[in-house]
Parts: C-alpha cells; structure tokens; sequence
C-alpha cells in the first residue's frame, strides 16, 4: 500500500504530473475481454466451488508452478481426490498436467482461439448450446453463429479447419465440445498465458462465450471464465456499496478539479479511440497513456512519431523493467537516449546499471506495510517492521517524503506518518474490520460468508440486476467494439494471424515458436540472482527432441537462440513434454551481455516482441526465433 508507486505517485503529482503507462504485462488481454463480455473484472467462482464442479478445463495454465494464491492447488488437488475430471491444455506438458489432470491436450501457441471457435461449431451445430440461457441473458448471438457456421466469412469453424490450425486432432475437439457441452456443472478456467499473445484478447472473448453459451454463468460450480476468479465481492465491500456501476454517462461528464492523487496529464485527457471508455473499472482509458510494451519506440520518436509525450527522464521503481519488458536491445538504445534515469533498486538489478542515480531501497522487513494479497483472495497481511533500515537505504516513501521536502513541494499527503496513511488507506475497506488487531496479529483474515460465485445475482434476477455493460447483459456481440470499426478488433471473437505467427513468412527464417512462462524457481526476476535455486532446476531452453535431432542438438550442449532482435546462449533442455515445433525459456533470469552483446544470462526478453494487440494483450508468447549449436570456441566463455 504505502511503497512501489503510491508515494512517488503522490510527489509527481504536485509538480505537474507525469507521463504514465497503460496496459498490465500479466492480464491486459484477458482483463479487455472480461470489460467487453461481462462489463466487470469479478468474475469466476471462489476456490473451494471447484469441488461443485463435474469437469474442470485448465487452459494455458499452470497453477502448480505460476503461484495464483496459497489455496488454488490445494483446491485442484482436492477436486482431483474428488474424482472430478481436470484436463489441461498447453504446449507444454507442465507440473499442473501431470500432477493434477486426468488428460492433457497439447496445442501450438497462439491457436487457442480456433480451437475454442471450433468447440463453439460442434456446440452450434448439435444443438448443443444453452438455448434459454442465451436468450435471457445475452446479446448478439446471432452474428456469432453466422460468424462460426461460416455465413459471414465462407469458412466454417469446423474442428477439421481447427486441427490444421492448431494441431490438435478433429476427434479430440469434438469429443471435448460435446463432453464439456453435456456435463453440468462445469469450469473452464482460461489462463493468461495464451492471453499473453497478439490478439490475445480474442482468445479470452472466445472462453468467456464458451462458458456463456454453455449456461455455466452464475451456479456453482460452473464458472465465468474472465479477468479473475473471485473469494468475494471485495469490489462491493471496499466501496461499502457507494461505488456507482454500470456504464458512464459520458453526457454527464463534467472537467474534473484536481485533488492531490490525480496525475494532472491524464485527469481530463480524452480517451484512447481503442479502449473499452464507456465502461466503468477497467483499464485508465487516458490517451495521454503509453502502452507499457510500447515505451521504447516512445522513447526513441517522442511527439514525432504520434506519441503523447517527448521523453527526457524516466523514474523507475520497484520493476527490473530493461528485463521484464520485451526487446532489451532496443530498450539499452531507447533508455540511453534519455537525458537522465532514476532507479530505486535493493539489487544492482540490469535496470540498475543504466542509471545514473540508483536510490537504495529497504524491504519489507525494515518498514511497516499492508499486503493487500493478489487478486482478492481473503485475506490482509500486517507487515510489521522487524529491523530498522540497514547502511544507507531508506523506504521509498521515506524518499519520497525527504525529496519533496527539498522540491518544495507542500503535500499534506506525504506529511503523514507511515500510520496515517495506512489508517486513511484503509479506511475505504469495510471488509478490515479491526484495524489494530491486524496490526497485532500481523494478519486479517475476512470472513466470508459463502464462497463467491459471480453473476449469481444477475442470474436470479436479471431486472434488478442488470449486467454492467451497456446492453445489460453478457455481450456476445460488443456494440463498444463495433464502434471502433477495427478489423484487428473485431467485435464478436475471430481467429487472426499476424507478422510473427506460425505461419507467417517470417516462420521461414525464424521457425520455432517461443514461449516465455512464469518459472517455480522465481518470482519475475527477483530471487533469480540466487544460486541455490538455479541448483534446483537450470534455467535452459526447453526443445523437443525432433527439433534438437534437426539441428543436431543433445541434452545440455550450450546453443544460440536468436532472430532479429537479439542473441542468448543457453544450455538446451531436450525433452517430449514441449511440443515440437514450440521451444520455452522461461521468463526473468537476468540479462547479462558479452562485448558482442550476446546475453549469457538467458533474458528471454532479448527475443520477445515490442508491440502489442489492438485490446493491449502483450505478445510475450508470439515471438519466432531459431536455434544453433553454439560454435567450440565460444562455448569456453560461457563456462
Ligand atoms: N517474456 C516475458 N516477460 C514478462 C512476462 C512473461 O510472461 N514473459 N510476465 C510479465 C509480468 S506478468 C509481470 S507482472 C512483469 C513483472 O516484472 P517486474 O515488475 O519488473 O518484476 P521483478 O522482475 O520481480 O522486479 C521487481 C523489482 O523490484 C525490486 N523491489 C522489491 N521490493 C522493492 C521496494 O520495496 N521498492 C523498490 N523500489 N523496489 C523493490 C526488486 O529488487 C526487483 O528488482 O514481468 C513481465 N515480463
Ligand atoms: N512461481 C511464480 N508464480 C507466479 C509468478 C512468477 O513469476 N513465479 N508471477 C505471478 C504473476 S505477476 C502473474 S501475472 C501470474 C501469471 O500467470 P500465468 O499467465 O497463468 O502464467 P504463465 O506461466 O505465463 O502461463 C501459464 C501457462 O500458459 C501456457 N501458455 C503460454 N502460451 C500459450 C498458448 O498460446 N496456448 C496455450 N494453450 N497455453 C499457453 C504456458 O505454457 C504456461 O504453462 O503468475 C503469478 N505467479
Ligand atoms: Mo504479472
């Protein structure tokens, strides 16, 4: 609550604003669909509902590995235990498919949203789908049947057409639609993975409507596929009920007056053309906003190349963003002409090393904060101090406050104590119900009543109810959408290639498609520099043995993995559980370049793809790359 970017946020502010970012590296794509299709980001059912479940579908997720909350393996275990079918579909033959599924169905990267087309076809097409559900609580599924029978576009979405995408057999597609089709309750959990690919998005619109049109809204043990899965309506409880919902009425919308939290660039700057800006609680729709996988080019072309700002300085706190964001070559060259760089770091992160002031940071253990856990599981964490700060770090707040005093800057906000803020940062939340007593304890754990099933409301009564999107219902069509009048955004879920797919013609130089996942043995790139870990499991590039047998590749020879943007040299791990075709280096080791800027660190972002989807997902898993024997005498450096 009280570090990261909340004070510096509460500094820049006061002297004028600053050029902010939009779009989440972890869920942009999956959080535009869930606007589009529901209006809200609640959506899914609590954890413990899964055991409510008949059949449970992890699609492009891996939660054994990628943490989503203490309780989300546990709970998979335990419908496991239960009997309940779990099958997973990935490219990769993960921990969670092994340990927890009962089949697994490997698909190539990127193709997800032809399958689950395809699936909608044999749905449609064997009267299958939910007929009531679908006309009481949906808009605009007319076109999409026209669209997937192939009425609009002369292809029909068959499982035929599906196979030659995907690679998955005809067979297999059926045969999951129609058991996915006829048992009820069922969940179909659409990870961010496969969202985090150009059209991302599309992908995630094509779940939601699997979900929709199979009627698995609002029950339990079913499961609205969206931005998230929910343990309670914290949305509802934060704002204690005063929260307005629904769509805005932008006739009502007057120029705002500034308070000391607003940025004042993006306060009463129109809204982006592409975003969803009818909507309430999505994405900050300000065009003053770079898309965050999009800063580089900013930095490099500024107002001339139709940017919204001309970049001299960049702030950086609490992100190891030259290694987090996709292509590092083109982020040295746009970071090194800035005029200046700040970076707040506990670590001499690669980030780091760019700046020309690195401000020491202390952690969590030398100041005191709230956690406010990921995605709304139950639950606060009192993070009392234990130490004071060690040699000359300081919170970022602590800095923040000491650098406005010597800008001059009269914030009334900064001027608080650490308890203050935290007491008036709270206040908002009414499911805190004793602030001192977490503060004790080091914990609050929120009593919930009955475990979360979204929509349930609107399913009972939709009248009083409505959907908050602007038909009040789910949106199979988006008329928002529709408006944009953007083939690259279309408004019911299409399957579309792009520069860097499959089969485009760069595949012909470049033809392995890369996957760059969250690893077990980090969190991004923190705990990446700890040896120990890498003992645990060496961090490689996983390659299928028909791809290594091609270029003569065996189990640990040190080879190149490149394309045009860059260079890493890294052990090959040869296995069958990724699929030919398909290699993976998972995401944050750190960077860490020769004289002739080849990365020795294995940065997976030297390779990945600096632009992003019409809806904002971030092509981090849509990059095409090939891969060499690294010649003798450059083996020895490596070593
Ligand atoms: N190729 C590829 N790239 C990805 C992804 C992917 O799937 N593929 N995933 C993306 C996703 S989902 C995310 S969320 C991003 C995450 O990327 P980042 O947000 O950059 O996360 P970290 O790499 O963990 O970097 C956090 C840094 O903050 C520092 N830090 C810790 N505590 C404090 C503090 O109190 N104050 C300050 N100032 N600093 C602190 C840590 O030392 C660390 O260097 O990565 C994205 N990058
Ligand atoms: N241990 C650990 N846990 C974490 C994190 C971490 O860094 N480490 N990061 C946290 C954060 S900030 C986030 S945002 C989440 C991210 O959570 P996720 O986005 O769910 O995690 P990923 O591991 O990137 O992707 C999940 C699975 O998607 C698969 N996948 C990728 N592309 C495709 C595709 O095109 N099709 C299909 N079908 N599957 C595909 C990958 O192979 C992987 O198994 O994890 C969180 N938890
Ligand atoms: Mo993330």
């Amino acid at each position: 609550m009280l570090h990261g970017i909340t004070p510096h946020a509460l500094m820049l502010n006061q002297i004028g604003g600053y050029t902010r970012m939009w779009g989440a590296a972890s869920y942009e794509g999956a959080l535009f669909a869930s606007m589009a299709t529901y209006g809200t980001l609640m959506t899914g059912n609590a954890r413990e509902d899964l055991l409510n479940s008949k059949f449970i579908i992890m699609w492009g997720w891996n939660p054994a590995n990628t943490i989503w909350d203490p309780g989300t393996s546990l709970w998979l275990a335990r419908a496991r235990e239960k009997g309940i079918k779990i099958l997973a579909i990935d490219p990769i033959f993960t921990d969670s498919a092994a340990t927890l599924a009962h089949q697994w169905i490997p698909i190539r990267p990127g193709t997800d949203t032809a399958m689950l087309l395809a699936m909608a076809y044999v749905i449609i097409t064997e009267n299958l789908h939910d007929k009531s559900f679908i006309e009481k609580y949906t808009v605009g599924f007319e076109q999409f049947k026209e669209y997937i029978i192939g009425n609009e576009d002369e292809n029909p979405k068959t499982p035929e057409w599906a196979e030659k995408i995907t690679s998955v057999p005809t067979e297999t597609i059926i045969n999951l639609a129609r058991e996915y089709a006829t048992t009820k309750p069922a969940t179909l959990i659409a990870g961010w993975g496969p969202a985090r690919t150009m059209f991302g998005e599309q992908y995630s619109r094509a779940a939601n409507i699997l979900c929709t049109i199979t009627g698995n809204i609002g029950i339990n043990g079913g499961y609205a596929s969206g931005f998230m899965r929910a343990y309670y309506s914290r949305e509802r409880i934060i704002t204690g009920g005063r929260k307005k919902t629904g769509p805005i009425n932008l006739e009502d919308k007057k120029p705002k007056k500034p308070r000391v939290q607003d940025n004042l660039v993006d306060l009463n700057a129109p809204p982006r053309k592409d975003s969803l800006y009818k909507l309430r609680g999505g994405t900050n729709p300000a065009n003053t906003r770079i898309h965050s996988n999009d800063y580089y080019n900013a930095m490099l072309n500024g107002r001339k190349g139709g940017y919204p700002a001309d970049i001299k300085m960049a702030y950086i706190v609490a992100t190891n963003r030259l290694n987090q964001y996709a292509n590092v070559n083109k982020g040295i060259k746009a970071l090194k002409s800035l005029d200046f760089i700040v970076v707040y770091e506990q670590f001499m992160t690669p980030t780091a090393q760019l700046a020309d002031i690195v401000l020491p940071v202390n952690t969590f253990m030398e100041r005191n904060d709230i956690a406010v856990p990921w995605l709304g599981s139950p639950y606060y964490i009192y993070l009392n101090k234990a130490i004071d700060s060690l040699y000359e770090s300081k919170s970022d707040l602590e800095i923040c406050k000491e650098l406005s005093k010597k800008l001059g800057i009269k914030n009334n906000l900064l001027d608080l104590s650490e308890d203050e803020l935290l007491r008036m940062f709270t206040a908002p939340r009414k499911d805190i119900k004793n602030y001192n007593k977490m503060k004790r304890d080091g914990y609050f754990k929120v009593k919930v009543e009955e475990p979360f099933v979204a929509f349930k409301e609107q399913i009972k009564d939709l009248e009083n109810n409505p959907f908050p999107t602007l038909s009040g219902k789910i949106e199979i069509f988006c008329e928002h959408i529709a408006e944009k009048n953007n083939p690259l955004m279309p408004p019911i879920p299409k399957y579309l290639t792009h520069e860097e797919h499959y089969d485009s013609p760069k595949a012909k130089k470049f033809p392995l498609q890369l996957l760059t996942p969250h690893n077990k043995r980090r969190t991004h790139s923190t705990l990446s520099n700890i040896p120990w870990l890498e003992e645990v499991e060496t961090h490689a590039v996983w390659i299928n043995s028909v791809d290594a047998l091609k270029r003569n590749i065996n189990n640990g020879d040190i080879v190149d993995v490149f394309n045009d943007r860059g260079r890493i040299r890294i052990p090959a791990k040869v296995t069958e559980r990724i699929i030919p075709g398909t290699v993976c280096i998972y995401q944050g080791a750190w960077y860490n370049p020769d004289k002739s800027g080849v990365d020795l660190g294995g940065c997976a972002n030297v390779l990945t793809n600096d632009s992003y989807s019409p809806g904002g997902a971030f092509p981090l898993n849509s990059s095409l790359v090939e891969i060499e024997l690294t010649p003798k005498n450059k083996i020895e450096v490596f070593k």
